[in-house]
């Protein structure tokens, strides 16, 4: 079954295209790495800069079964326009929305755009690969934790998921990723030596703090939780194998955006 997650065109952030890598993607097919059945692809059509009818066309030449889409307030109209080109063409596509924006407005999305079939709310490291092995098997996917779908007319909606233990997350897969495509910029700054050599590395979760204009205190609740420094060495080992040579370490404490990548690391 080919399992393809991707990110939706961002016409009013073109700054941060070919920025940092969709990690959040890469948390929620993690789980499938060890089940051969699933192939997994991820089409960053973000990062690539693409139109929302060259997404469309790229989604598909991925041939996908299942296909996952991270949405953000930015670009939930992109979003809603690559589902309807998508579904249009094979009807047949599972389609499943996730991230901070499908989180909050599940219902809103599920009662708007008839070519969105779930939503999973909140982190999804275990709930999507769920996900896929249910629609793997045929099985019944309602009650999924986490999931939102209609039924008899109605919304019925899902708890958000929100992992206490993170170092009992699978590590990510980056070879999943066109490093070349990450990088070069950041809010429009440019990162002229940066280009394919960096990456991000997210080593907490949720936020203590509940600024008014922040969206992570409604996704997490303002449950703070950090990984061990054991499990983030880990990761820093293989991201140097993989050839990265910057990581930009991802606090997930919201304060106004800037602040949140002062320090980063030499691999
Ligand atoms: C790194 C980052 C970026 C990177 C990478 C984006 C990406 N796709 O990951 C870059 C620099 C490109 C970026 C750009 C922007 N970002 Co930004 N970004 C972040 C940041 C700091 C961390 C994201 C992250 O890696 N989290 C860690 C991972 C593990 O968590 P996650 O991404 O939430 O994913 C989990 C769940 O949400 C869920 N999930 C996520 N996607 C999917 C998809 C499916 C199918 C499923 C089932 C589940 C699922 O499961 C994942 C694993 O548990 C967040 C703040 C935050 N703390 O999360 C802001 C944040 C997501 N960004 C935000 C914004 C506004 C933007 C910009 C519009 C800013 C701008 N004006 O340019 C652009 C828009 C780009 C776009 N449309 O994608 C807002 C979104 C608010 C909203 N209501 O939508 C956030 C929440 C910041 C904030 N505090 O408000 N961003």
């Amino acid at each position: 079954m080919k399992v393809v997650l991707a990110t939706a065109p961002d016409n009013d952030s073109p700054w941060n295209q070919n920025s940092f890598p969709p990690l959040g993607l890469l948390y929620a097919c993690a789980g499938l790495a060890d089940a051969p059945e699933f192939r997994v692809e991820i089409a960053d059509t973000y990062a690539e800069g693409l139109s929302v009818d060259q997404a469309v066309s790229r989604v598909l030449s991925c041939s996908p079964d299942i296909l996952g889409l991270t949405v953000t307030s930015g670009n939930v109209s992109e979003a809603r326009e690559l589902l309807t080109g998508v579904k249009t063409a094979n009807p047949g596509i599972v389609t499943v929305a996730g991230g901070i924006h499908a989180t909050l407005f599940d219902d809103l999305m599920l009662r708007e755009v008839p070519q969105l079939d779930y939503v999973l709310r909140g982190e999804a490291d275990f709930s999507f690969p769920a996900l896929c092995e249910r629609l793997l098997d045929g099985k019944d996917v309602s009650r999924l934790p986490g999931m939102s779908y209609r039924s008899n007319g109605q919304i019925v909606r899902g708890e958000p998921q929100i992992i206490d233990d993170l170092d009992s997350i699978r590590a990510i897969d980056r070879n999943l990723l066109k490093k070349s495509l990450y990088g070069t910029q950041w809010y429009g700054w440019k990162l002229p030596e940066a280009g394919g050599r960096v990456t991000t590395a997210s080593t907490s979760r949720g936020c203590p703090f509940h600024c008014t204009f922040c969206s992570m205190v409604k996704l997490c609740g303002g449950r703070f939780r950090h990984r061990s420094a054991g499990k983030v060495f880990e990761e820093l080992v293989i991201i140097a194998e993989q050839g990265h040579e910057f990581v930009i370490f991802l606090t997930t404490i919201s304060r106004p955006i800037r602040s949140e990548y002062v320090n980063y690391a030499r691999c």
